[in-house]
């Protein structure tokens, strides 16, 4: 028996290299290890002010990177959370047994919410009881994410306990699974700082749509420092993050790197980073450009991914209904 895994991307702007690391490549490469359900997390989208217009949009575009990242919807269920109207039904019951102090100790909200104040909205606070719903209501072993999920992932695990604790039990408890490299890439203006779909910085990420001649600009443009060796060190993390992109698409050990780069300068990093990085995004392009030509195909993957995952959710959600009470 395969374990299931499950992960989501919320579409809240166009999908970045960070998002492909950190969680799409690892998607693809272990697809056909798992029981595979990969989700439009639409519902998380909302929690802070958008454009509908433009949610729409991100939402089909999400899609068709999925697919053309190379998940196969043959070993995929793919899907867009709110077709599926259990996932906010099983939020508001969790979001009943869930203590408001978890909710308060997560770093997402804290950084997200900053600056908001009482503009704040219910759902940003109670996004990961939703975001626990989305991972248990398919039973999920494994919650493969980059590094900055992780506290969520805990928070759902913690969410499940204490559900099974009051009602018997009836979930699996869930997993994280985050991989070393570049499980956080940071952004090239602020190394600081990870690289986020939000942020307002043109030079900040690198989209995974974003043509060649932007790739490089961006590149050439990235924060480094007043030092002049190419070395893998934590507290350089302008370099870091350069080199840590590299590792993860070049596939080489960090010695390999850094005799590669010994010598030689930062234009030197950059261009070559450049090169992998649009060698590695041009064909995902050119795919996605061919499924977007073809939008109903987009469709079809969707509304099969709802029906296959139909039972899954019926079979949870009537065992929560009786043991809460509720039927
Ligand atoms: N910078 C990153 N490095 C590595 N992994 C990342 N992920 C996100 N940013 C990085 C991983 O991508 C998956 C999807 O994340 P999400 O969209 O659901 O939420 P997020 O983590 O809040 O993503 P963003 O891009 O930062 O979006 P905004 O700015 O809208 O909040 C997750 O597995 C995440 O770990």
């Amino acid at each position: 028996m395969k374990k299931r895994a499950f992960s989501g991307i919320k579409p809240s702007g166009s999908l970045h290299l960070g998002n492909y690391l950190g969680a799409i490549r690892h998607w693809v490469a272990d697809q056909h290890k798992y029981e595979n359900i990969f989700c439009v997390v639409d519902q998380h989208a909302i929690t802070v002010e958008y454009e509908p217009a433009v949610l729409r949009q991100n939402i089909r575009e999400l899609v068709g990177l999925y697919l053309a990242c190379g998940l196969d919807p043959e070993q995929c269920s793919l899907f867009v959370q709110s077709h599926i109207p259990e996932h906010t039904e099983l939020a508001w019951l969790f979001s009943c047994i869930t203590p408001m102090g978890w909710l308060g100790r997560m770093t997402q909200f804290k950084e997200k919410s900053e600056g908001l104040r009482e503009q704040v909205s219910a759902g940003l606070f109670t996004y990961p009881a939703l975001m626990a719903a989305d991972i248990l209501l398919y039973q999920t072993q494994e919650v493969p994410v980059g590094e900055d999920q992780k506290q969520h992932v805990e928070l759902a695990r913690d969410i499940a306990q204490r559900f099974n604790h009051l009602f018997g039990e009836t979930f699996v408890l869930p997993e994280p699974v985050i991989r070393t490299v570049a499980a956080r890439v940071m952004g090239l203006d602020d190394p600081t700082k990870k690289m986020s779909k939000s942020s307002a910085s043109d030079n900040h990420g690198i989209g995974l749509l974003d043509p060649p001649a932007l790739i490089r600009k961006k590149l050439s443009r990235a924060t480094t420092d007043s030092q002049r060796d190419i070395v893998f060190n934590r507290e350089r993390p302008g370099v870091y993050n350069l080199l840590s992109i590299y590792q993860a698409l070049s596939g080489q050990s960090q010695e390999e790197i850094e005799a590669h780069f010994a010598g030689k300068g930062y234009a030197q990093l950059k261009g070559d980073l450049a090169d992998l990085v649009v060698a590695a995004l041009e064909p995902i392009q050119e795919r996605y450009r061919q499924l977007t030509s073809a939008p109903e195909h987009i469709d079809q993957v969707l509304a099969q991914g709802v029906v296959r995952l139909r039972p899954l959710v019926d079979a949870t959600m009537t065992c929560v209904r009786y043991v809460m009470g509720l039927r």
